[in-house]
Formats: structure tokens, C-alpha cells, sequence
């Protein structure tokens, strides 16, 4: 009863809500404060976490730059809002954020009742479970009885008392409300298990101070498909974060990358390559955008595969492989629509 209510009142204040963002259109907000609002995470190496600089990086932020690539032809003019997970979703709907792209899973109710659309999934993820070595347990399956970090907030919580209840299990929560809490916690031994998306479990064990001293059973409990979201009634605004990141998709498949991008742009016969790239074809009109909008992604963001790699692929302390994250023509699930 308390979740409905709770539901009831966030769907309210999507409603209820009259921000400048949404009087004027979202795109029209960006363009006339000159950056993209963007909604990232507390701090989650891969995908949203800032380097000793206080530079953001990760896959989500090169979403976030992305956007801001196509919109102001400059990657660089986004403010990253770091938000919790029980935050993430006021912080859209109330219009202090443009757009969120903060690890977050694409589930029906999030989709349907909160006032907010998913623009596609830019990483599949799966829910895993990251325990002490110490423990001696090889498989989830014997975990009765364990206490369970766990961050509040999040599908990881629902889908863990499913996973428990279906194999007649039970378990101790102990939840926080950060990322940074939930690995203090395990660290200090406030539980025998860690569970979230298993791309943050490889995330989450680097920050341990010995990673190896901790492992990722073979497990994955459920479908976590992450990606940007939006608010609903705003399909202009849709449409770009969507196109934005079809046209990161799209490049890799073509082998369109920030290295050849120039030259491909002089000497390319390829009719799908110059349509992405703005010289050809459906170019900006649809978008509202400058006819170089996919162009400026390429150039100054770069394709899926180059933002995969560097952030959590093998270039990256991560290390993750492409999975089910390739493209689809490479035995994954990255199938982006045709630009034409
Ligand atoms: N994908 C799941 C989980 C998202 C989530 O918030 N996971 C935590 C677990 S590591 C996290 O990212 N925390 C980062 C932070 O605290 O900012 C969801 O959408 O609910």
C-alpha cells in the first residue's frame, strides 16, 4: 500500500509540474541556457563517476555528452546533477534535470505511471551477486539466510525478494542509500553478500580496498536494460536523446569512429554514412537540430563501441566484454533503427 501511494504522489507531481523546460520545450530550454541538465549517478565508475578533476566520465555521461554534441555542437556543455536512486526520478520529473542517464533499468511502471518515457538502452544488464571469498559459497543458491547489502530505490531490491521467495529462501536487507555506503557496508562486514547490476559489481569491487579478497557468483537474476530517460509530453526532446544515441549505434555498425570521421566525411561514397553525418539524407530538419548534428557525436563523443571500450571495456579497469552489448550483427543485442 505504501508503494502505490507513493507512486501516486510522484505521478501527481509529474502532472501537477509547470517548469520553464516545459512551458518552452525542452530543446528550446537547453539551447537558451547554453548546456544540457544532466542526471547521472552519486558516483559509479563506467558510468558515471568524476576522475580527480572532478571530469565526469563514464558510458552514461557520454550519453549525456552526446546530447549535448547534437543540441549545441559542443560535448563538453552538460551540468552533471548527482542523484541517488530514490531521487532520480523527482529530479526529472520537477525539471531540475534535462534528461537522465543514470544506470537505470526500463521497467513498466517506470515507463508508464511516473510521467517519463525511455528514449532505448544504451548497456543490457543483469542483476548479480558479489560475495566475501571468505564465504565459501560458489552459487547463489546458498545464500539462505544471508544479510544482503542493497541499495534503496531500486529494481536490485524487488528482484532480490523475488529471487528469495522463489527459491524459498530468506534473507536480512541492509540498505543504503549510495553506492559508496552500500561498498562501506560490505567492506566492514555489515553483510555477506552485495547485489546490484552486475556491470556495478565489477565497478564496485575496484573500489574495495582488496578486490581480490571478493567474487561475482554465475548467477543473473533478472533483465536490467539501462538507458536515458525523459519526461513524457515532450516528443521533440524524445526524439533527440533517442536519435542521439541511434546515431552512436548506427556509427559503430557503419565503422564510423572519431579517428576517420574527417576523412570518411571527404571521401565517403557510403550513402549511410553520409546521411549520418548530416551531408545527405534526412540531415537535422526532424530533429530541430544543425544538419551536423550526428556528425558532432561521431567527431567529438564517437561510436558505441569507442565509448564501450574506453569506459568499461578492455581499455578500461572494468575490463567487461562486449556480451550481449555487441552489435547485433555481432552476435548482441545493439540493433539501432535505420537512419534514412
Ligand atoms: N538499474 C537499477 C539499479 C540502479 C542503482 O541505483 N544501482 C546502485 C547500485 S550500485 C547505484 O548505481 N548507485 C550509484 C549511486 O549511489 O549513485 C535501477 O534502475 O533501479
Amino acid at each position: 500500500m505504501k508503494k502505490i501511494a507513493s507512486v501516486a504522489a510522484l505521478s501527481a507531481i509529474a502532472v501537477g509540474m509547470s517548469t520553464a523546460a516545459q512551458a518552452e520545450g525542452t530543446l528550446d530550454a537547453v539551447k537558451d541556457k547554453g548546456f544540457v541538465q544532466c542526471g547521472v549517478s552519486t558516483g559509479l565508475p563506467g558510468f558515471s563517476n568524476p576522475d580527480e578533476k572532478g571530469n565526469w566520465q563514464g558510458m552514461d555521461v557520454d550519453v549525456c555528452r552526446a546530447i549535448a554534441a547534437a543540441v549545441l555542437g559542443d560535448a563538453s556543455k552538460v551540468k552533471y546533477i548527482p542523484l541517488t536512486a530514490k531521487e532520480r526520478f523527482t529530479a526529472l520529473q520537477s525539471g531540475e534535470i534535462d534528461v537522465l542517464s543514470r544506470n537505470t533499468t526500463w521497467t513498466q511502471t517506470r515507463d508508464t505511471t511516473l510521467g517519463l518515457n525511455f528514449a532505448g538502452v544504451n548497456y543490457y544488464d543483469g542483476q548479480g551477486f558479489l560475495v566475501s571469498k571468505n564465504l565459501g559459497v560458489k552459487s547463489a543458491k546458498e545464500l539462505d539466510g544471508a544479510a544482503v547489502c542493497i541499495q534503496s530505490g531500486t529494481t536490485t531490491e524487488l528482484n532480490l525478494s523475488d529471487y528469495f521467495k522463489l527459491n524459498n529462501m530468506q534473507f536480512d536487507p541492509i540498505v543504503f542509500d549510495t553506492s559508496d555506503q552500500t561498498v562501506k557496508g560490505f567492506e566492514a562486514g555489515r553483510c555477506d553478500v552485495l547485489t546490484s547490476d552486475q556491470s556495478q559489481l565489477y565497478a564496485l569491487r575496484i573500489k574495495l580496498a582488496d578486490p581480490s579478497s571478493a567474487m561475482v557468483l554465475p548467477e543473473v537474476i533478472s533483465k536490467e536494460p539501462l538507458g536515458p530517460v525523459v519526461r513524457q509530453g515532450d516528443d521533440q526532446w524524445f526524439n533527440i536523446v533517442k536519435w542521439s544515441l541511434n546515431a552512436m549505434i548506427n556509427a559503430e555498425e557503419l565503422g564510423l569512429s572519431s579517428a576517420n570521421v574527417d576523412s570518411m566525411k571527404e571521401s565517403s561514397d557510403n550513402p549511410s554514412i553520409k546521411r549520418l553525418i548530416g551531408l545527405e539524407g534526412p540531415k537535422g530538419e526532424g530533429l530541430g537540430l544543425a544538419d551536423d548534428w550526428g556528425y558532432q557525436i561521431v567527431k567529438q563523443v564517437g561510436n558505441y563501441g569507442e565509448v564501450f571500450e574506453r569506459n568499461v571495456g578492455a581499455g578500461s579497469p572494468l575490463g567487461i566484454e562486449r556480451g550481449i552489448n555487441a552489435l547485433w550483427n555481432q552476435g548482441g543485442f545493439l540493433y539501432a533503427p535505420p537512419m534514412r
